[in-house]
């Protein structure tokens, strides 16, 4: 288990540096909706996926693999890639699409977040979905712990700030400790305020609106499940694999 002083909140992919994750377990965090839409297809039976960071990249990747064998997965400005099988809404990853299946997955902030993370000792992702798997992680190490909030475009995301206070909130039992540090009291003052109605308060948020028009209904509500699913989504040579499966 971690000391409380050793949690660091980082609020967009633009506050850290590849380095400064070195020998910390990384929990990558991007509610709306990469984070979710990984841990849920994982949960439902895709073998493994690997987060790339561009449409270069997924093509690379793809090129050699046996078309059966994979999927390409992912948005851009919240709407499926022209030629990719599947977007990245949680609700398209069914079993009988995605079941052991690769899946090359590219998106604009939450994928690019994963990948910045690889120099960590151990990179989670993590989403309300699977809130007490990555819970039990944590707590599993002694080593520095940073939640990433892959936020949109280098700026605060509101759902990915709350998740890393409900985390926060969770590792310090309820009390605001004066041993956190700032990123993280603030984020646990976050969850205290507005951590009641996840779905009202997500469902406002700036990126819930961006999405209204362009994906189904059930995303938002879906995204604000909490531990729907006891899957751990781990990083080991770029690839994501569920590790409690
Ligand atoms: O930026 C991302 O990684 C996506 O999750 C954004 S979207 O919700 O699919 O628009």
């Amino acid at each position: 288990m971690p000391e409380l002083s050793y949690i660091d909140v980082y609020y967009s992919i633009h506050g850290f540096q590849e380095e400064d994750l070195r020998g910390k377990t990384a929990v990558v965090i991007d509610v709306l909706r990469a984070s979710s839409s990984i841990v849920t297809a994982l949960s439902r039976g895709a073998k493994r996926i690997i987060p790339v960071a561009d449409m270069e990249e997924a093509v690379k990747i793809a090129s050699p693999m046996d078309s059966r064998d994979y999927l390409l997965c992912g948005e851009k400005d919240g709407n499926k890639i022209e030629g990719y099988h599947l977007g990245n809404s949680p609700l398209e990853y069914v079993p009988d699409v995605i079941g052991n299946k690769t899946l090359i997955f590219n998106t604009t902030n939450g994928t690019k977040a994963i990948r910045k993370a690889s120099l960590a000792n151990q990179v989670y992702v993590g989403a309300f979905l699977n809130q007490q798997s990555i819970l039990n992680a944590i707590n599993e190490h002694d080593d520095e712990v940073v939640l990433i909030c892959s936020g949109w475009r280098g700026r605060l995301s509101l759902e990915d700030a709350l998740f890393a206070g409900s985390l926060v909130h969770h590792l310090s039992n309820g009390v605001m400790s004066d041993q956190l540090k700032d990123s993280a009291k603030i984020a646990f003052g976050l969850f205290e305020r507005f951590g009641q109605d996840l779905e009202k308060t997500i469902g406002e948020s700036d990126h819930a609106k961006r999405l209204a028009k362009l994906v189904p209904e059930g995303d938002i509500p879906f995204c604000c499940k909490v531990d729907e699913f006891d899957t751990l989504p781990a990083m080991k040579d770029g690839i994501l694999t569920d590790i409690n499966g």
